[in-house]
């Protein structure tokens, strides 16, 4: 669709009143063109730009010409997430892509991206393989297409400078889901720290090692699978003790099921978004080198 749109259109897109167009646009926000017989007429670059700058919801992304998946409404999300799982079966990489770039350039942060429809498409995943209506190979293939994507996201995110503070971070010994280590190296390093990603696997003697060596200002540990669970109690409550000039965050589905008596230091973000909001408090750029 080229045609600019009405005030009635542009309010049905974003789901406001249409008096509230007409207001936004007489006020100068929305800048509007005017029809020979003087009414108002509203170009869809325009309508783009508003929605991206003051951060509204599109609620019918049809009527801005964008695909259908566009936009934040949890309707908006839930559509995407149900194509993904799809695509992800599937395996056609382009078509996950095209679902997720959408997303994001319809301005959802990566870390909603992350835990609104990447996660929620695991899950339904994980529901498919559990009830025999996904095979073993179609999940791996569905976490190959994830982790190129998320690679892909970093690799187009401009570097931090070499003075921005250092995060690094992974998973313990025994843990080999990649997934939500990725969406935490990406969403740290789109943050402007200079994230270092460990991998999965790791002893807590490696880990720690890492931490004498890079000496980051910020750890996080993803934790997905824990193979002995008091052990990891125990060696977890360690490290964390060990930490001294560094914020640590964890999180991940083990932590359900781990008993965190006696934690001496750390913070518990249950979702990637929450990472987010807890390293951007930390003030970047007082960290910096
Ligand atoms: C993919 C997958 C795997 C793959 C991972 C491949 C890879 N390369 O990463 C592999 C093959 C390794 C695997 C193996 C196993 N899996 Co598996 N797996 C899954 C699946 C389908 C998706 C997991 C995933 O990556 N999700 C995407 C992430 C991003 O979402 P998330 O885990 O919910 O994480 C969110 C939050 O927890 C949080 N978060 C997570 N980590 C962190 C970290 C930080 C720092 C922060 C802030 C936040 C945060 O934010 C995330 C985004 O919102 C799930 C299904 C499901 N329901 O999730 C089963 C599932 C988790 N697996 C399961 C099982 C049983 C196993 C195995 C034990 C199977 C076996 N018998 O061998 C092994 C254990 C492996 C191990 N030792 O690590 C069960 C767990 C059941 C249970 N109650 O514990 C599930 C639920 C499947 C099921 N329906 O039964 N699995």
């Amino acid at each position: 669709m080229t045609k600019p749109l009405t005030p009635k259109q542009l309010a049905r897109a974003i789901d406001v009143s249409e008096s509230s167009v007409k207001r936004w646009c007489d006020q100068g926000v929305i800048t509007t063109e005017y029809t020979a017989g003087g009414h108002r007429r509203i170009p869809i670059s325009v309508a783009i730009e508003f929605v991206r700058n003051h951060n509204q919801t599109i609620a019918n992304p049809e009527i801005l010409g964008l695909p259908v998946t566009s936009g934040k409404t949890s309707r908006v999300t839930r559509r995407a997430t149900q194509q993904l799982t799809e695509k992800l079966l599937a395996g056609e990489p382009d078509q996950c892509r095209r679902i997720l770039y959408d997303l994001y350039l319809a301005g959802q942060s990566i870390a909603s991206i992350c835990d609104q429809v990447m996660a929620a498409s695991f899950r339904e995943i994980g529901d498919a393989w559990e009830c025999g209506a996904a095979d073993v190979y179609q999940e791996r293939v569905g976490c190959e297409i994830t982790l190129r994507f998320l690679r892909e996201l970093r690799a187009t995110t401009p570097p931090p400078p070499k003075s921005a503070p250092v995060a690094i971070g992974g998973t313990p010994a025994g843990d080999y889901y990649q997934i939500p280590a990725a969406m935490a190296d990406l969403v740290l390093y789109n943050l402007g720290w200079n994230s270092v990603p460990l991998g999965t696997n790791l002893p807590f003697a490696t880990l720690k090692a890492a931490v004498d060596n890079y000496q980051p200002q910020f750890i996080w540990l993803s934790v997905s699978h824990v193979a002995e669970k008091e052990t990891f109690e125990v060696e977890f409550k360690a490290f964390a003790k060990s930490i001294k000039d560094a914020k640590l965050a964890f999180g991940g589905r083990a932590f359900a099921d781990i008993n965190l008596d006696g934690l001496e230091n750390g913070t518990f973000c249950s979702s990637i978004e929450q990472l987010e909001v807890f390293a951007n408090s930390l003030h970047l750029h007082n960290l910096s080198n």
